[in-house]
């Protein structure tokens, strides 16, 4: 049997293999991809982001253990941009998710930095369409929302829920790092310590001029990931969400949207990797050098030109 029928009977090693072919950016994995596509558009895709140590994998399992008990499929990719290797608090992940990870119903997939940073955010959007071919019901993306990478890899979810706790500085914290703004729900955990009820009031306070000027609501829920208190409520108020974004038509045009910037990044890594090997293989790249160095021309026409004769079809 082949390796695509195998992933189609749902065998989990098939769906491992499939992710690492994406993932190395192996040849043809772009024709893998394309092939994958039509068995797509299922699953629901959950953005989990907020500062360090936030809860944020604990949440994840809890949330995982009552999906897969209300009988659906989860993939989890819990991706850590400032870890060059899978160590550390990766290890901890994981012994946190042991639980889950010997769940027929339940894969999880730790992604690190590979190459450029913007890699990772193309690579989690891949493995998250791998994951929707494979016939997850719901997709589950943890990042730790410090940077813009972390806001493009949640851009990529259905719902984003954006974690914060009682710590001080931590709603402003979260506002600087442009978190407010990708939340469409809120979740305010390690409610079991003081000071919560202090964050949810004064995020209830900040949120008020955006609730009134749109039609959805902002929730924020306090939650206990450890003690598994409010999660039922999270899941309630993220599918809340989804159904707004369904009866609102804002599904469609956000997975549009989502679809274009798509194209155009596939277009942009494809043309970006070609443009090297390209200019390289001209003969009379070297000469050009010599010539812009001499001041016998100058980069900015010389881009123009290898740009037309390239890359322009008029
Ligand atoms: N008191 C309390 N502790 C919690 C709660 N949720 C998580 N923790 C603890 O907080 C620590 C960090 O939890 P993680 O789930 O690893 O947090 P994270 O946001 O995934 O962390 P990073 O991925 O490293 O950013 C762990 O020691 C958890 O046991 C909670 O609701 N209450
Ligand atoms: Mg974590």
């Amino acid at each position: 049997m082949s390796l695509l029928d195998r992933f189609k009977k749902r065998e989990p090693r098939a769906l491992s293999r499939i992710i690492s072919y994406v993932e190395n950016r192996e040849e043809n994995y772009r024709k893998v991809l394309s092939t994958l596509y039509k068995d797509t558009g299922k699953a629901y895709k959950i953005g989990l982001t907020g500062p360090p140590g936030a809860g944020k994998s604990t949440l994840m399992d809890s949330i995982t253990e009552i999906l897969v008990n209300d009988g659906n499929r989860v993939g989890i990719i819990a991706v850590d941009p400032s870890s060059p290797f899978t160590g550390g608090a990766f290890l901890g992940d994981r012994i946190r998710m042991q639980n889950l990870s010997s769940n027929e119903n339940v894969f999880i997939r730790s992604m690190a930095t590979r190459g450029s940073m913007g890699g990772l955010a193309r690579a989690t959007k891949d493995v998250s369409m791998v994951y929707d071919a494979y016939g997850f019901d719901y997709i589950l993306i943890e990042t730790v929302g410090v940077g813009q990478v972390e806001l493009d890899i949640v851009d990529a979810a259905d719902t984003v829920v954006v974690a914060i706790v009682p710590e001080s500085g931590d709603v402003i914290q979260a506002m600087k790092a442009g978190l407010m703004e990708i939340a469409n729900v809120f979740c305010v955990n390690k409610a079991d310590r003081e000071g919560s009820d202090r964050v949810i009031s004064e995020l209830n306070h900040l949120l008020q001029l955006k609730r009134e000027r749109a039609d959805w609501g902002y929730p924020v829920i306090p939650t206990s990931a450890v003690k598994k208190e409010g999660i039922d409520l999270l899941i309630k108020a993220i599918m809340q969400h989804k159904d707004y974004l369904m009866e609102s038509g804002r599904f469609k045009a956000n997975r549009k949207e989502q679809i274009r910037k798509d194209i155009i990044e596939h277009i942009r890594t494809m043309l970006s990797a070609n443009i090297e090997d390209q200019l390289h293989s001209a003969e009379t790249f070297e000469n050009l050098l010599e010539d812009i160095y001499n001041r016998k021309n100058d980069p900015v026409k010389t881009a123009m030109e290898l740009y037309d004769r390239h890359y322009s079809k008029k």
